[in-house]
């Protein structure tokens, strides 16, 4: 006897869509077929897609964000969000504070984690103070315990990273076998724009966008990849932008260079008009790099269309906007540089793929399921437990209604923001239930599970 059967829907894959049934037992895939024997429970998934839970690789939940600044999600909140949104596991990410070791940081990390998740969590680390500890004892023994991925950023003063020790962090993910991922932005080029601007008078929201211009982007994305290409080893390119940064990727990859590509829902949907919004409203859209023009959402399009990226991530990071711990915090009001840089998203990140992307003819069924999915599984060390459905696999599963039509407002949303830049907008389809682990979750899209249902889950090397 199966614990849950899953009967009728079509079954899709990131290889194939097939009908047939789904036999859970426990936490896991049982058996594919045809007329599977009856479950304790069973859903009628006619008419329904039944995928891979969503897996988000790019997530930031109750990261430090500065003087009186405060993420508008910790752990219970934002898993809720994903979940909503159709996701199953998520990977925020864990800073390392400068002086602080990579196990301080995690046993923090993991505090603020343990009993509040509503999905599946495991952590990247983010490295801003590469000593010879970190990279020559802590790297290698965490890459062993499962914290298989490292981000590093070439922007913001206090988390860059100079390329010497870029070279030096990528060196020991070498050795250790953890993947990279880099944040691809010029922070003296930002520097020298933003004091420009400031002497100009020019600090509203606006000023984000110019400030952070595609060359700045391109440059950084570029040297990455030599860097990377110098040290011999595979790197992520995370949220890409435009297409000059594509651009960059592609050459690399034609040289040899083994790279992954990300873009998020904020290159494909927003542009900087949208920071150039009445009064401070433009303080909500700001995220680096910044949203571009048409032309970059057109490019980003083709790229996911086409493989320039392997990765559709959320990269959310949500503050509130009527806050003083958020967008509008006193010093915020003054000035861009002080508006906290990133956007909610965790929740709409799937409706808007499979809306605009699938229900318009851009991308396929089994391309979705790629890039929210499974090739997030292989390049971080989950799969095949997660991110395909076949025997042996975790039972997480998402059922998405195609013909459902909904409207995005905030006030549906579960995330702790208090808006969500993509209010408004019209998608069809809708993730209705979400099965994590073969336990219903969102049952008819009510959530029916309570926190500490989601696990610590360690990871193996990457599959790339
Ligand atoms: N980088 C991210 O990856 N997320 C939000 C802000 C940022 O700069
Ligand atoms: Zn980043
Ligand atoms: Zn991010």
């Amino acid at each position: 006897m199966f614990d849950l059967v899953i009967r009728n829907g079509t079954v899709v894959t990131a290889s194939d869509v097939t009908q047939c049934d789904i036999g859970i037992r426990g936490e896991r895939i049982v058996m594919l077929g045809e007329s599977l024997p009856a479950g304790r429970d069973e859903i009628d998934a006619a008419g329904l897609y039944v995928m891979p839970g969503g897996i988000d690789s790019h997530v930031h939940l109750a990261q430090p964000s500065g003087d009186g600044i405060v993420m508008a999600d910790g752990f219970e909140s934002g898993t809720r969000s994903a979940l909503m949104g159709g996701n199953t596991t998520v990977l925020p990410f864990c800073l390392q504070q400068k002086g602080q070791t990579l196990r301080e940081a995690l046993t923090a990390y993991h505090a603020l984690a343990e009993g509040n998740c509503l999905t599946d969590v495991s952590f990247h680390l983010i490295i801003t103070d590469p000593t010879a500890g970190v990279l020559g004892q802590e790297i290698p023994a965490l890459v062993e315990d499962g914290y298989t991925s490292l981000k590093v950023f070439m922007t913001y003063e206090g988390m860059r990273l100079h390329d010497n020790e870029i070279l030096a962090t990528l060196d020991a993910a070498r050795t250790s076998g953890a993947l990279v991922m880099v944040h691809c932005e010029n922070e003296d080029a930002i520097r020298f724009l933003i004091g420009k601007h400031e002497e100009a008078g020019d600090v509203s929201p606006l000023a984000h966008a110019t400030t952070r211009p595609v060359a700045a982007e391109r440059e950084a994305t570029h040297r990455a990849l030599s860097l990377a290409e110098i040290v011999d080893v595979p790197i992520v390119i995370v949220h890409v932008s435009n297409r000059e940064a594509m651009e960059e990727i592609d050459r690399a990859r034609k040289r040899g260079v083994k790279v992954f590509g990300e873009t998020c829902p904020q290159y494909l949907m927003l542009t900087a008009d949208d920071l150039d919004r009445e009064g401070w409203e433009g303080a909500k859209f700001v995220c680096s790099p910044p949203p571009r023009d048409e032309a970059s959402k057109a490019a980003c399009w083709q790229g996911l269309e086409q493989g320039i990226f392997d990765l559709y991530s959320s990269d959310h990071c949500p503050f509130r906007f009527d806050d003083p711990a958020g967008k509008l915090n006193d010093k915020g009001k003054t000035s861009f540089r002080w508006i906290p840089n990133g956007i909610p998203g965790v929740e709409t990140r799937l409706p808007i793929l499979f809306s605009e992307g699938v229900m318009k003819g851009r991308i396929d069924l089994s391309r979705f399921v790629a890039l929210t999915s499974t090739n997030h599984a292989k390049l971080y060390g989950l799969y095949p437990r997660k991110g395909t459905i076949a025997v042996g696999s975790d039972a997480d599963v998402t059922l998405w209604d195609p013909k459902a039509h909904r409207t995005i407002h905030n006030a549906d949303l579960h995330h702790g923001a208090d808006y969500t830049p993509y209010e408004g907008l019209e998608v069809q389809g809708w993730p209705v239930s979400v099965i994590l682990r073969g336990r219903v979750m969102v049952k008819d899209g009510v959530l029916a599970a309570d926190p500490g249902s989601g696990t610590y889950l360690r990871r193996k090397r990457s599959r790339s």
